[in-house]
């Protein structure tokens, strides 16, 4: 049986141009910055986004990771979303390991914060206060359906920061799939922030691997963060080598996949068992919830797809999510509609 695996774009496998370019990848130390591989990366991720720098990391974690621990200080607060991935998935690695303080604001059902929210919680100068120093924003806002911010949106919390003195992160985990959706070049999406984690190995399709990309000094002060947290990666170049193939093939077909999405969640709609927001679904990615009229917990709901072959994560008691991804194609689409329809309670 085929397994049909809708929990992440995170579990996609390398495509077979990627393995021939990793078995191939000329490679040295990149502790020592001279993997030619990671170089060549590096220099391709921070060129695509518009920026002077790239670092190449072992994931998204520790791209924010990074960047948050290089933009601020111990005591130091970053304000970001309640249902930013940093925030919610990161294991608090900002305050475990940087001492960093997070102020947390509501995310809208959009992915945005709002700019009146923001200007009440910076700081004044005051010893009784943490120093404001960063604004996080996520692109695509994966825990709000996968919504897209618009470079409109992100330009004026830039504007904002710049005239607080402070810095803006952006986590751009899945940025080609916020570009696709809305049609602008991925590095109009990230020019008003000082700097911008993506991950290769989400809907791109690498193994393994983020990048981070920021000004030069920025990026100079993030390598040695990465050093410390133990991300000196050495002949990490075939590694790097499938993030090449992902950044050359991967980027300009990832549309597809949020067609697909739509097709999807507009199957699923039509479940009289299914509560699915067709507006809501903005990139790769469909949030849905099972009714309670149908007596179905999601964990029943999951067991019963996993046994015919289809993969799907519950998010809450009778909620979950479904992500579309290159190994998803669209009979896999029909296949995926047809076992939630056999799985759901009749009439
Ligand atoms: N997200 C994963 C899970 O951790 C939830 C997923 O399946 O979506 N930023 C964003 C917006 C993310 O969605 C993720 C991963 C990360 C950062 C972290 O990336 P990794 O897993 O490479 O550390």
């Amino acid at each position: 049986m085929q397994v049909i695996d809708l929990r992440s774009d995170t579990v996609t496998q390398p495509t077979p141009a990627m393995r021939v370019a990793m078995a191939e990848a000329p490679v040295g130390d990149d502790v020592y910055g001279e993997d030619p591989t990671v170089n060549q990366l590096q220099e391709m991720a921070a060129t695509m986004l518009g920026k002077e720098a790239a670092l190449f990391v072992s994931s998204g974690t520790m791209g924010n990771l990074a960047a948050i621990l290089a933009h601020c200080g111990r005591g130091d607060e970053v304000i970001l979303g309640n249902l930013a991935h940093t925030f919610l998935y990161e294991a608090g690695g900002i305050s475990a390991l940087g001492g960093v303080h997070s102020c947390q604001l509501m995310n809208q059902p959009d992915g945005t914060l709002r700019l009146e929210d923001i200007e009440k919680v910076i700081r004044p100068d005051d010893a009784h206060d943490p120093i404001t120093r960063l604004i996080t924003l996520e692109n695509t806002q994966n825990r709000c359906g996968g919504a897209a911010i618009s470079v409109e949106y992100t330009q004026v919390v830039g504007d904002l920061a710049k005239a607080h003195d402070l810095q803006l992160h952006i986590d751009g985990a899945r940025i080609f799939n916020a570009a696709a959706a809305l049609e602008v070049p991925a590095r109009a999406l990230v020019e008003p922030a000082d700097s911008v984690t993506f991950c290769l190995s989400k809907g791109l399709c690498a193994p393994v691997g983020s990048v981070l990309c920021g000004s030069a000094e920025f990026i100079h002060k993030a390598h040695r963060i990465r050093k410390q947290l133990g991300g000196g990666m050495r002949q990490a170049g075939i590694l790097a080598a499938a993030g090449i193939v992902a950044l050359e093939e991967m980027v300009a077909r990832i549309g597809e996949d949020h067609a697909r999405a739509q097709k999807l969640a507009a199957g699923l709609a039509e479940n009289p068992g299914l509560q699915i927001d067709l507006e809501a679904v903005k990139s790769n990615m469909v949030y849905g919830a099972v009714d309670a009229s149908t007596g179905l917990t999601m964990s029943a709901v999951v067991a019963k797809l996993d046994e015919l072959g289809v993969k799907v994560g519950a998010t809450g008691e009778r909620s979950f999510r479904l992500v579309t991804h290159y190994w998803v194609d669209d009979q896999a689409v029909e296949t995926t509609i047809r076992a939630f329809a056999e799985v759901m309670p009749k009439g």
